[in-house]
């Protein structure tokens, strides 16, 4: 669910890269960021383990426009490397905004997209989500390469014949940003069809917003920019919910809201609550542990 930042006059939307590991997800988000004017993305961030590294990075281009006064900032997000735990993509995907389910379309690999797409699904519904509430954007990677299936032939092998699905090739760039323009275009009409109650409240009413197109494609590429860290950019999740409180007023109270525990592979969870005026939302700071020094005695 999209954030608003009253104060800013932003909102602050999350779209999560997902599919099998090997697909090219980091490829195509170091695409879209090298695609992407300095000034207009911030850094791009990992968190997280050593096997399931958290990547992301945010990026407001002006040509966006805004949805009733308010500019949209776009975070992007995948997980990196080998998924040990579930609960890594659960984590990303909580809040998600908008899917692109990126799917090797080069043949060999192309069951592990399958049960890949069951996963987005059973990760969706534990947060009450149906895939028809949530945009979702196929893109069929490394199109390149030979014998690669078309965008309708993996939409058809992955019963997948609702949702927009785009020939891309994360290595060339082919359809890269085809791909994020098309789930940036539905996440702004979601958030046109939602927002007014949030922006009322300022007396900034501003129904005549035209959807904008969006022209990601006009943008300068970079290589080898040293990117722009923008004071904006929010460092994780938690941070983005603490920098953007839900239509709140006054400073955000923080709060550890029970006992820490320890997972097996080392993290250690710290339940907070995050109390903003009259609201409070709860939330999971996960840290790895690493240990300097070990003495049995
Ligand atoms: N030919 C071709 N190679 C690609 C394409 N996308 C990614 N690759 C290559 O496939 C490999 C994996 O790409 P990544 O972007 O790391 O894939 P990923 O989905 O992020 O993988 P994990 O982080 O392991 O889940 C790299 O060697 C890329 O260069 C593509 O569209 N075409
Ligand atoms: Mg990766």
């Amino acid at each position: 669910m999209a954030l608003f930042n009253r104060t800013k006059r932003e909102i602050n939307a999350k779209i999560v890269y997902f599919g099998p590991s090997f697909a090219g997800k980091t490829t195509s988000l170091q695409f879209i960021h090298r695609k992407l004017k300095p000034d207009h993305r911030g850094a791009i961030k990992t968190m997280g383990g050593q096997k399931d590294r958290m990547l992301f990075f945010d990026f407001m281009p002006p040509e966006l426009g805004e949805v009733n006064g308010f500019r949209v900032r776009f975070h992007l997000y995948t997980v990196q490397g080998e998924v040990t735990s579930p609960s890594t993509w659960k984590t990303v995907l909580k809040g998600a905004d908008g899917v692109v389910f990126v799917a090797d379309a080069s043949g060999e690999r192309v069951s592990a997209a399958g049960e890949n797409l069951q996963r987005l699904r059973e990760y969706l519904q534990s947060y009450g989500q149906e895939f028809q509430d949530v945009p979702i954007v196929l893109q069929c990677s490394k199109s390149d390469l030979p014998g690669a299936l078309t965008p309708e032939e993996m939409a058809k092998h992955l019963d997948a014949a609702g949702m927009a699905a785009v020939r891309a090739s994360a290595k060339t760039g082919e359809g890269v940003l085809q791909a994020l323009s098309s789930v940036v275009k539905q996440v702004l009409k979601r958030l046109r069809e939602q927002e007014p109650e949030e922006e009322t409240l300022d007396g900034q009413e501003d129904a005549g917003t035209v959807a904008p197109s969006v022209s990601l494609d006009q943008t300068e590429e970079q290589e080898g920019a040293v990117p722009a860290v923008s004071a904006d950019t929010l460092a994780s999740p938690v941070a983005g919910a603490i920098a953007a409180p839900v239509g709140t007023v006054g400073e955000p109270d923080l709060a550890i809201a029970g006992p820490a525990e320890m997972t097996p592979d080392g993290r250690c969870c710290v339940p907070l609550a995050i109390r903003c005026g009259e609201r409070e939302r709860r939330y999971v700071l996960t840290v790895f542990l690493t240990a300097e020094d070990h003495h049995d005695n």
